[in-house]
């Protein structure tokens, strides 16, 4: 028997240890080397085939975010007397989950409980999760924040091929002539994918880009061609595709007619839209439209990038669907450089389909409503019991807790709070559980405010398994730091609750022993007598623990022992319908769930940043990765902000009929008029009022079940306060009696933005304010204070031992001075005189300039400091930028905001001569 081996070390400290990035789908492999006195060196893997030695800016921080502050250490109950949580044994923890979980099935059947999973988890410990609800507690209702993520493209591809397959690769991008990237920030989101798409349109111009958003994202940077379409509208964009290319004579018709089925129903759905219809349905040029036409219908070579903007839709699928009937008509899948390629977005999104952790799929790609599925899973696990039919989706799960009818539910590894639509609802509903546990990394978070037992789990470094990326490989992950605390693999922890529940079949020693049987589940009667599937890890099977350590990358199938591995399907043009024949689905154009209307005249869109994950729990740690953007914002077209009454820099607060958040408003986030943009990281760990969630309506798409989270009505409004300032600390200040605030990590010190609508009586007044706000207990503290009350200014500075301890600034206005230099002080041992009249003045003296926002995390570079050096020195291409100041030199993820810096310096330029 061979296995694909790449050589690793047999762990001796210090060693380096070859994992994968735990953030996105792209599944860069890393080099870890841990330090004894400091974080671990972070370093590029240069043998594996996703980044070939590059990481983005979040992957090369990584090393900032393993430490153990604000991480969950030890098992912790909720003591109904007090409300709190307190420190627990895990044999009190587990056997109160054990315990109850039983009770609630014995008195209200298994579907009274429900597991919430995630992404994060690695296909071991989602395969032991998946088991122990369908196969033993015999429900199905385990979802998975995947729900969320890409459930649409998972129905999409069942409809289309009858099993869930992304058929390319990414070598098929780097081949490509036509790269379509629809509603997909790939720049920001999948930053390594993106810049070998990048590279090699520099070897290769010809190869053409293409941006469907509409957002003018950083990814249209990079782009030929953008097309702005109308939020929701992609059906109608690729249903005149289909159209044009019947049209124009521009398909594969052998290949339609051999290999497909029910193309006439699909063009038939088009039916009535002209070039220039679905141009004002979309409310793109007619001439952009017919270009972006022409240049799929001309090339052969095209691979259609779809993420977030099409899946998290209630037309999701129908998108999913509409891009690939455009590829089946042109039999342009299942061949060098081509096909439909769907992005994944957690880490291991791939490796909870495979194991089936949605509530409507079994496990190993087989069906939960086809009976001989179920009985090949139930089989082979000799269980007690399985899911005859699909479980709630996560929408509905959250429905269901709130009505009283799930009454426990085990989230693991995801901040529902943050992450559902409508998160009062999720609030609401985990309320009203009977228990809710929590298994997490971290302490404080908005979900865990709910639980009633929180359980300490393995993070990133500490654990160990594989994931699954957006091209099928599976990567090892793999441990290079020591269990803090008294943390467990999630595995371990499932598998010690399924014990004590009495449960046989969760025996397992070592996560190896679990990837086995996986492996053996996928290939079992896995051939034409029995019940064939893509999925197949047959090849993988039989791994040792010193094989499975030392596994390469690989993509699945790998039917047999020694097999490399299937870089593309489809190849042999058989599809996994009963038939044979991938299918063509009939999408007619429908509307967003929600419409605008007087009371809420925008549409929402959210989405993501570049230098944030999620719900920050481990980038909100990284001071690096603070200066990119440290802040929620709402991103608005300048006249809606003018209709709105708020002005650039303002606070304003965005309601919907679910609920409202509060932010800061900007502009040139390329928004049309009409819609507004919020990020969704920003919770209640890390601000006063952020989270988007709780605007977000909560319809879902009829088939997918995933959540409308790019189109809510909304309307915006000024968010009144008196004064805007912001406070640089070494430990945390009182927020009390402050109406606005945001935490964002930086070196050495935490800076909070604040604003307030407290009035203040005078200086007297404003000191003692400042002094409870920073803590300053002894009056003799060395204070140095500075007002103008016609200005509305007021400054404080707390210094110890000559070393400034905290600042707080506040103004009547929200244009402050730079924190960008004020941060800087924080890391000198002693200020000087120059440093002490550049407190009170609000800049610095002489030397040092406000670099402004940081633009290249990588090296701090800011803002005004590339602007200048553009200015200054005439720099013209991204490149002239890298070469004078380092920006954009190392990850590349800044490269696009390079490019439009220059753009817009020379603008300003052009205006003022
Ligand atoms: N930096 C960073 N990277 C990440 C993540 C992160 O948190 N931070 N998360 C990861 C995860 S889990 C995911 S799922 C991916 C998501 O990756 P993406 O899908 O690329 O990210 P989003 O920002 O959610 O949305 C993508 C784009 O969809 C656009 N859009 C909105 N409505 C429409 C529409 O109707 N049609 C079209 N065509 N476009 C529309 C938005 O304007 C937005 O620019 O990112 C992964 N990578
Ligand atoms: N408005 C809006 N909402 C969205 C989206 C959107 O575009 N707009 N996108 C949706 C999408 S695509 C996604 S993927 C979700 C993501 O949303 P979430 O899943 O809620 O976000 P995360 O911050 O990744 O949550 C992961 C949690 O797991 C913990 N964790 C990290 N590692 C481990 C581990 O190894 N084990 C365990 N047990 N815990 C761990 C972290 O501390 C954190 O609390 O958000 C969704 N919500
Ligand atoms: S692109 Fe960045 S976040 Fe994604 S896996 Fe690679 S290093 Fe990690
Ligand atoms: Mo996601």
């Amino acid at each position: 028997m061979s296995f694909p081996v790449i050589p690793i070390t047999s762990a001796p400290a210090r060693a380096s240890v070859s994992t994968t990035c735990p953030y996105c789908g792209v599944g860069c492999g890393v080099r870890a080397t841990p330090r004894e006195d400091s974080q671990p060196d972070i370093a590029g893997d240069e043998t594996h085939p996703s980044n070939f030695g590059r990481l983005c800016v979040k992957g090369s921080a990584l090393g900032e975010t393993v430490g153990l502050e604000g991480r969950l250490l030890e098992p912790k109950l909720r003591d109904a007397r007090d409300g709190a949580l307190h420190a627990t044994s895990w044999d009190d923890a587990l056997g109160t989950v054990a315990n109850t979980f039983k009770r609630i099935i014995d008195q209200h059947g298994p579907d009274a409980v429900a597991l919430y999973v995630s992404g994060q988890l690695l296909t071991e410990d989602y395969y032991v999760a998946n088991k122990l609800m369908k196969g033993y507690i015999g429900s199905a209702n385990i979802d998975t924040n995947s729900r969320l993520c890409m459930s649409s493209s998972v129905a999409g591809h069942k409809r289309a091929f009858g099993e869930d397959i992304v058929p390319v690769n990414y070598e098929d991008l780097e081949l490509a002539d036509l790269v379509v990237l629809v509603g997909s920030n790939t720049a920001w989101c999948h930053p390594i994918l993106f810049q070998r798409v990048v590279k090699m349109k520099e070897k290769r111009p010809e190869l053409k880009i293409v941006v469907i958003d509409p957002r003018y994202t950083a990814t249209c940077e990079m782009a030929d061609l953008h097309l702005p379409l109308k939020a929701g509208t992609d059906v109608n964009l690729f249903n005149g595709l289909l159209a044009f290319l019947s049209e124009h004579d521009t398909t594969d018709a052998a290949f339609v007619d051999a290999h497909t089925s029910g193309f006439d129903a699909a063009l038939a759905a088009t039916d009535g839209f002209d070039l220039s219809q679905t141009a004002k349905a979309c409310k793109i040029d007619a001439h952009d439209l017919l270009e972006f036409y022409r240049l799929f219908a001309r090339t052969e070579r095209v691979v259609t990038v779809y993420s977030q903007g099409v899946n998290q839709s209630t037309a999701g699928t129908d998108k999913v669907n509409s891009i690939i009937n455009c590829h089946l008509v042109t039999g342009r899948i299942g061949k060098p450089g081509m096909g439909p390629f769907s992005f994944t977005g957690q880490p291991n999104a791939m490796g909870g389909r495979e194991v089936g952790g949605l509530a409507n799929m079994l496990a190993a790609h087989l069906e939960l409503d086809h009976p001989a599925h179920r009985e090949l899973v139930q089989t082979f696990w000799d269980s007690p019991a399985i899911a005859e039919r699909p479980g709630l989706k996560a929408v509905d799960l959250f429905n269901a807790m709130e009505e009283g009818r799930v009454k426990a539910v085990w989230i693991m590894g995801t901040n529902p709070v943050v992450s559902l639509p409508d998160g009062e609802q999720a609030k609401r509903a985990l309320a009203k559980c009977e228990l809710v546990v929590s298994s997490d990394i971290t302490e404080d978070t908005d979900t865990n405010a709910f639980a009633h037992v929180l359980l300490p789990a393995l993070g990133w470094g500490e654990k160990d398994g594989t994931v699954t990326n957006s091209e099928r490989r599976v990567s090892r992950q793999r441990a290079f730091l020591p269990a803090p605390g008294k943390a467990r693999a999630d595995w371990r922890i499932i598998c010690d609750v399924a014990r004590r529940m009495g449960h046989a079949g969760f025996d397992f020693e070592s996560v190896h022993e679990i990837f086995d049987e996986h492996a053996r589940l996928s290939a079992h009667r896995n051939d034409d007598e029995g019940l064939p599937r893509a999925f197949n890890l047959g090849g993988l099977t039989g791994m040792d623990r010193e094989r499975y350590d030392s596994l390469a990358p690989i993509q699945w199938p790998v039917f047999k022992h020694g097999d490399a591995g299937t870089p593309r399907l489809f190849e042999d043009k058989r599809y996994r319908h009963a038939d044979g024949r991938a299918r063509f689905i009939a999408t007619p154009p429908r509307a967003p769930a929600n419409a605008v209307d007087d009371d809420y005249p925008l549409v929402l869109n959210t989405g993501r940043v570049r230098d944030q994950w999620h719900t920050m729990t481990r980038t909100g740690k990284s001071a690096k990765l603070a200066g990119h953007i440290g802040e929620a914002f709402i991103d608005m077209h300048p006249q809606d902000a003018l209709a709105c009454g708020v002005r650039e820099g303002e606070l304003a607060r965005v309601s919907s009929r679910w609920g409202s958040m509060v932010a800061r408003v900007q502009h040139g986030g390329g928004m049309s008029r009409g819609s507004v943009f919020v990020p969704i990281h920003w919770n209640d760990q890390v601000a006063s009022d952020a989270r988007i969630g709780a605007v977000v309506n909560p319809a879902v798409d009829p088939v997918s079940g995933e959540p409308e989270f790019k189109h809510t009505p909304v309307a915006v409004e000024k968010f009144h306060v008196s004064w805007h300032g912001f406070a640089l600390t070494r430990t945390a200040p009182l927020l009390d009696d402050i109406t606005y605030w945001t935490r964002i990590q930086g070196t050495q010190l935490v800076r909070h933005e604040i604003a307030g609508r407290r009035h203040f009586e005078g200086t007297d007044d404003h000191r003692e304010w400042a002094r409870t706000a920073l803590r300053v207990g002894d009056p003799h503290a060395d204070w140095l204070e500075y007002e103008d009350r016609s200005a509305g200014v007021y400054r404080a500075v707390h210094v110890v031992d000559d070393r400034i301890e905290s600042c707080v600034f506040l103004s009547d206005r929200p244009d402050l001075p730079a924190r960008a230099w004020l941060s800087g002080l924080f890391g000198k041992d002693k200020l000087d005189d120059e440093d002490r009249i550049g407190l009170l003045l609000g800049q610095p003296i002489g030397k040092g300039v406000d670099t402004g926002p940081t633009v290249c995390s990588c090296f701090g570079v800011g803002r005004n400091t590339i602007c200048a050096a553009i200015r200054e020195k005439g720099l013209k291409t991204a490149a002239e930028v890298t070469s004078c100041l380092k920006a954009g030199g190392n990850c590349g993820s800044c490269v696009p905001e390079l490019k439009k810096l220059i753009v817009e310096t020379e603008m300003a330029r052009l205006s003022t001569v």
